[in-house]
């Protein structure tokens, strides 16, 4: 028996943070996940499709949204879909689950009750749909005493797990030997984004599409596998997600060209499918400083998303940068004294910095006006 564990699909979510061709170009790829992840099942002939929650961003996702998630599921008839709430689109949000039941398809089933789903002559479902957005409880303590004969038990849950904590910062309550404790084949959970094995029955799916830079390993789903009730699931995660978000973080030293770490750090392949988010440390000279800077304008446009911080990085005392600027006068006491300034005695790192990012600025400048 072999299904699909997929959680965190997050349809809808705004990217408020991001320009408005990027925040068109990730929802869809959102959308686009739920369609990939039923290519996945038929192509790896899976039986079901289980959803652990948050498949919205929102209470109220726009219409508009809401079928094409249905219209998505429905393009596969023949694979069933057990779609559970979670914390952003919990049962609280009445009127979308009410328009869930009315307007699905036949292959769709909502876990919307704490209640044993059959599926096929094998398999049992438990979910714990959660009822509001932070329920504060455990959901599945119902999952122990649960009857469902000597079919294959797969419980269904999101929220955090006690020993770690949740992907929001909300109250956790599952208990990481849940399934082990109510006798589950498999416990498919969902909230944290990443995919996260907790146990050898016990797996977070993570989003199947990245939605930040937090280092997860490449989102997609969990394909399970599940010989007879009582054997261990072999659990396969699938890559499915289109855009790699990476934080890539640089150390530099001052007296070496920035721009050779700085190319070599940078993914090679796949940059208008790459969201990077550059972090720059360690300590360069005012020109070097103003090298990597004009690289980093170079390669912006190579990326579905660039930022680089290079807040961090301390400029290195150099008599030859300050000459750059100006070798006496007015120019040339003001760089001397911002220079002083970038120094952490005495002044806090948000004060050095603004006098570094001054600085850097005022070399800029100097480099523009001389060229
Ligand atoms: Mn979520």
């Amino acid at each position: 028996m072999r299904f699909i564990h997929a959680a965190d699909f997050h349809l809808g979510k705004p990217f408020g943070n991001y320009d408005e061709d990027t925040r068109a170009a990730l929802k869809a790829a959102r959308i686009e996940a739920l369609r990939a992840t039923g290519d996945l099942a038929v192509s790896r002939g899976a039986d079901f499709v289980v959803i652990a929650g948050d498949t919205f961003d929102a209470e109220a996702p726009p219409s508009r949204l809401v079928k094409r998630a249905l219209d998505a599921m429905a393009a596969y008839p023949a694979l069933t879909w057990v779609w559970m709430p979670g914390n952003h689109d919990s049962l609280a949000a009445v009127d979308l689950w009410e328009r869930l039941g009315r307007d699905k398809p036949d292959n769709v089933i909502l876990a919307t009750t704490a209640e044993v789903i059959d599926i096929g002559a094998h398999v049992a479902i438990l979910p714990a749909p959660p009822a509001v957005r932070s329920p504060g409880y455990d959901l599945t303590a119902w999952m122990e005493t649960a009857q469902t004969g000597d079919r294959i038990r797969i419980g269904l849950a999101h929220g955090g797990v006690t020993d770690f904590g949740s992907e929001d910062g909300g109250l956790a309550t599952v208990p990481p030997d849940r399934a082990e404790r109510s006798n589950l084949d498999y416990l498919a959970l969902g909230d944290w984004h990443g995919q996260m094995r907790i146990g050898p029955r016990t797996w977070y799916a993570g989003t199947p599409e990245a939605d930040g830079f937090k280092g997860h390993r490449p989102a997609g789903v969990l394909l399970v596998e599940i010989a007879q009730a009582g054997a261990v699931p072999q659990v396969d995660q699938v890559a499915l997600g289109q855009y790699q978000w990476s934080r890539i973080d640089c150390a530099f030293f001052a007296g070496n060209d920035p721009r050779e770490s700085f190319y070599a750090a940078l993914p090679a392949q796949g940059r208008d499918k790459a969201l990077v988010r550059f972090v720059g440390s360690g300590r360069l000279g005012l020109s070097e400083h103003a090298l990597l800077k004009a690289a980093c304008e170079t390669v912006a446009d190579d990326f579905h998303f660039f930022d680089a911080d290079l807040s961090a990085i301390g400029i290195a005392q150099n008599e030859d940068d300050l000459d750059l600027i100006a070798q006496a006068g007015a120019l040339r006491v003001a760089a001397e004294s911002l220079l002083a300034q970038t120094s952490l005695e005495g002044r806090t790192q948000d004060d050095a910095r603004i006098a570094q990012m001054a600085l850097a600025h005022l070399f800029h400048l100097a480099q523009e006006v001389g060229s």
